[in-house]
């Protein structure tokens, strides 16, 4: 029997004992006592070892009655499930049959069946249907389900077509067979946006978006995203939708953005509900990304499943993937990457370099919810993007259809996978593959030399040890390299380089002049790169490279090493810099979000790993107020041009959410902001004062704010607000992220005594306590007043809520980069975490890992 703490090993798969052909499922729900009846048809596996128990598991449940082909069994479960002898069990195939009975009203963790507003609904992935009733609740094993719901309530709703109603009852029937975790229940009074889809197979789909009555004048937004999301995977990947139904519902209580459940997802509200008076434009696009995700998952992660949660970003990873080039296409595709590239570097990069590293494809685990992690996901995704790269676009094509053609309706693995590219490639990709197991970011140095019109370009790569691999092999790593000549044009059309081994020398010969090089263009493999260049050269790239990521990444690197050097020896910004940072403010053929990203300087826990990357002790605080001298300085020295800016982008006529207008916005709100440290918060006021939409008016308080204003606007943001949940979330959290260093653990614990603060909330929650664990110089304030109100919180939320209390402890994974006292200070903290008699499974693991 598992002892719930123990670790579970990839190396220990073994196929399921027992298939399950059909599920049928009945709930008689009630808060405090829903009955749910089960009757699953079992047949042994023949690809296992035959003659094996029945091992169902089980948590929480209280069983009323158990048979086995109509003859009651005595079935004793324990706390994680039950078994039945082998001696116990008919020869072949049998039916097993269960009543339990569930609480989902005092479901505090929000995993299994639970409760949110007098709503009834479900979250299974990872392993919560076994909180629901007996199930071999692993992913390999998958069924055909049938559901009837018995509820009063006027709208009950599960997975796949409806089959049946009546007063009070309701039944659906899903005939995809499907893993557990994506089974899924809803029953509350909800309203439906309604639509359809007819997809490129001839099927007519009905669409719905459920919301809690109110809400409907927020969900066109969510609806456009969802049908444009079914086009372009017909258009782009000849994935069709297979149900005649397809229902999203919005939940206020969810642990994380949304779920992929077959034919009914569920979402946290804020990534459905979407006006232009309550969202802002990252909203709008979050909810396109996200609605795009959890549909793509239909046929990435649904049809072809994980064979076990080792293999998570087989599904996660490559919807990412998709779901990044989707809205590359429906925006743009410079900006989208560069987006994408800093928040891998903000979040994977960060995970990789501490002690929760660990590889795409884990090798064990003790709570698999704390492996829903940057790596998995955007690491993951950025593999597929090498492979694609690295095999070519029309190989990349082939390898899917494979993978579709071949593994429909299948639990896959990361080798089944690769095994289509290496097919569709016609390459043995073996060294590929230790991208999956291997842990950490790898650092690639590149040397340039330079004689009688040949570039010999010396590259190395080295990757640092991880927790449990002290040793790394050499990887196959794409560089896509450019060459600018110095007059500024291109010299050769983009390279790939395959770096294979530790060290590597390539050579360019007949150039009549020295060009300045142009790597890692489009950020080709993530990695981090070492290349010593003048400021010189990189000002010639961000004025002149064809890469638009190259360009981004020539000025934020500028920007990264002046802010550096502030640190560590004071200097101020020089005018290379300030000129460079003009050219890009003020050129106007650029895309005005590209230049928004431009301007934006690199943030603190950027800088902080660099730093410490670089072998400093970084100092929050020093980080801080040099970071703050460069934007003074920056916007005295640019501040006409900032004014003409904000101006300049003014958008006209009636608010679009559309891809045009929000770059415009956003380069307005960051001139704005920047400006702000000139003169006085004069634009930004007045944007405030004259905002229509939630964009303008959250970014011109942030922006106040940033600059220690915006009490007033506050006080009238928050009158106007305060009935609205979602936009709350965004009034607690701009006074956290926006607090001087010095006031911050302060004022996250004067929100937490606010009336609004439902701490049970996972969104309100992390709202101030992730929040403050997301400034740096807040959090790691030197007296340990951020640490202990985080540690305070998180001891709280464990005790109802583990899996979003484990989540929220990352907050405290960059531990061991700050000084003595700091490490100290957390060190006891997350000990105090650890050491309690009662500290769930997640955080035990998450604060165990931390601290070894
Ligand atoms: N698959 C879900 C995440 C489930 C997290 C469980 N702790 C959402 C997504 O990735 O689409
Ligand atoms: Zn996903």
């Amino acid at each position: 029997m598992r002892d719930t703490a123990q670790p579970i090993y990839l190396a220990d798969y073994q196929p399921p004992a027992f298939l399950v052909e059909q599920v049928d499922l009945t709930f008689k729900l009630a808060p405090t006592t829903t009955r749910v009846i089960s009757r699953l048809r079992f047949s042994p596996n023949p690809d296992a070892v035959p003659g094996q128990d029945l091992r169902l598991d089980g948590e929480g449940l209280r069983l009323i009655a158990a048979s086995i082909d109509g003859v009651t069994v005595a079935a004793d479960p324990n706390a994680t499930g039950l078994t039945v002898p082998a001696g116990a069990l008919p020869d072949g195939a049998f039916t097993w049959e269960a009543e339990v009975e569930i609480a989902p009203e005092g479901n505090t963790a929000l995993e299994g069946l639970y409760m949110s507003n007098g709503m009834y609904c479900t979250q299974c992935e990872a392993e919560g249907f076994r909180k629901i009733t007996f199930y071999p609740d692993r992913p390999d094993v998958m069924a055909p389900f049938r559901v009837r719901i018995e509820s009063d309530l006027p709208v009950l709703l599960s997975n796949g077509n409806p089959v049946a109603s009546g007063p009070g009852w309701a039944e659906w029937d899903d005939p995809h067979p499907k893993p557990s975790y994506l089974f899924a229940l809803v029953a509350g009074d909800l309203r439906a946006t309604t639509d359809r889809f007819t997809t490129m197979e001839g099927r007519e789909v009905e669409l719905n978006i459920w919301v809690r009555p109110g809400d409907e004048g927020r969900t066109a937004y969510a609806m456009d995203a969802l049908k444009r999301s079914m086009l372009w995977d017909e258009q782009v990947y000849g994935r069709a939708y297979d149900l005649d139904i397809f229902n999203v519902v919005a939940v206020d209580d969810f642990n994380m953005g949304a779920m992929e459940n077959k034919g009914l997802n569920i979402f946290n509200s804020r990534y459905v509900l979407a006006s232009s008076a309550t969202a802002t434009d990252g909203d709008f696009a979050a909810i396109e990304r996200i609605i795009a995700h959890e549909y793509f998952h239909n046929w990435t992660g649904n049809r072809i499943t994980c064979r076990d949660w080792f293999q998570l970003s087989l599904k996660e990873g490559l919807t990412v993937f998709r779901d990044q080039q989707f809205m590359g296409d429906m925006r743009s595709h410079a900006v989208k990457r560069i987006e994408d590239v800093l928040t891998l570097r903000a979040r994977q990069f960060r995970e990789d370099a501490g002690p929760l590293a660990h590889p795409v494809r884990p090798e064990s685990y003790v709570e698999i919810n704390n492996f829903y992690t940057a790596t998995v996901y955007e690491k993951g995704a950025e593999l597929i993007r090498m492979l694609r790269l690295l095999v070519g676009e029309d190989r990349y094509k082939a390898a899917l259809d494979l993978y579709f053609a071949r593994h429909d309706g299948q639990a896959c693995t990361i080798e089944d996978w690769v095994a289509v590219f290496e097919e569709a490639a016609g390459r043995d990709l073996s060294q590929f593959k230790r991208w999956y197991e291997q842990a950490g970011t790898p650092k690639v140095t590149l040397l340039e030399d330079w004689q009688d019109g040949t570039l010999t370009l010396t590259l190395r790569q080295h990757t640092a040890p991880t927790p449990g691999q002290p040793l790394k092999e050499p990887l196959l790593i794409p560089v896509a390299l450019g060459l600018i000549g110095p007059d500024g044009a291109e010299v050769m059309p983009t390279r790939v380089l395959e770096l294979d081994s530790p060290e590597q020398v390539f050579t360019f010969d007949n150039l009549p002049a020295r060009p300045v090089v142009s790597a890692l263009r489009g950020f080709s493999a993530p990695v981090t790169l070492e290349h010593a260049q003048s400021s010189a050269e990189r000002a010639t790239l961000l004025g002149h490279d064809t890469d638009p990521f190259a360009r981004f990444e020539a000025g934020h690197n500028l920007a990264r090493d002046i802010l550096q050097a502030m640190v560590l020896e004071g200097a101020r910004p020089g005018p290379d810099y300030i000129d460079a940072m003009r050219l890009a403010l003020t050129d106007d053929s650029l895309d005005p979000a590209f230049r928004a990203l431009v301007l934006r300087l690199p943030g603190e826990d950027e800088l902080a790993q660099t730093l410490h990357a670089a072998g400093h002790v970084p100092d929050p605080d020093a980080i801080h107020a040099a970071r703050g001298r460069a934007l003074d300085t920056l916007a005295e020295a640019l501040a006409p041009e900032l004014a003409r800016v904000v101006d300049a982008m003014e958008t006209p006529g009636p608010y679009s959410p559309d891809a045009r207008d929000a770059g415009r916005r956003a380069l307005r709100l960051a001139a704005a902001s920047l400006l702000a440290h000139a003169d006085g918060g004069a634009k930004a006021r007045a944007i405030f004062a004259r905002a229509d939409n939630m964009t303008e008016q959250f970014g011109a308080w942030t922006a106040l704010l940033g600059v220690g204003a915006g009490a007033e606007e506050g006080a009238q943001f928050y009158r106007q607000w305060q009935n609205d949940r979602l936009v709350m979330d965004k009034w607690f959290a701009a006074q956290v992220m926006f607090a001087k260093p010095e006031r911050a653990p302060n004022i996250a614990a004067e929100l937490t005594g606010h009336k609004a603060f439902d701490w049970k909330n996972p969104n309100r929650f992390r709202s101030v306590i992730a929040v403050l664990g997301a400034h740096p110089a807040g959090f790691h304030r030197k007296d340990g007043a951020g640490y202990r109100l985080v540690a305070d919180w998180l001891i709280r939320l464990d005790g109802a809520n583990p899996q979003a209390a484990a989540r929220v402890s990352t907050v405290f994974e960059t531990w061991r980069r700050y000084d003595a006292d700091r490490q100290a200070l957390i060190r006891a903290e997350l000990e105090r975490i650890r050491d309690r008699p009662d500290c769930s499974r997640d955080m035990g693991e998450m604060a165990g890992r931390m601290l070894e």
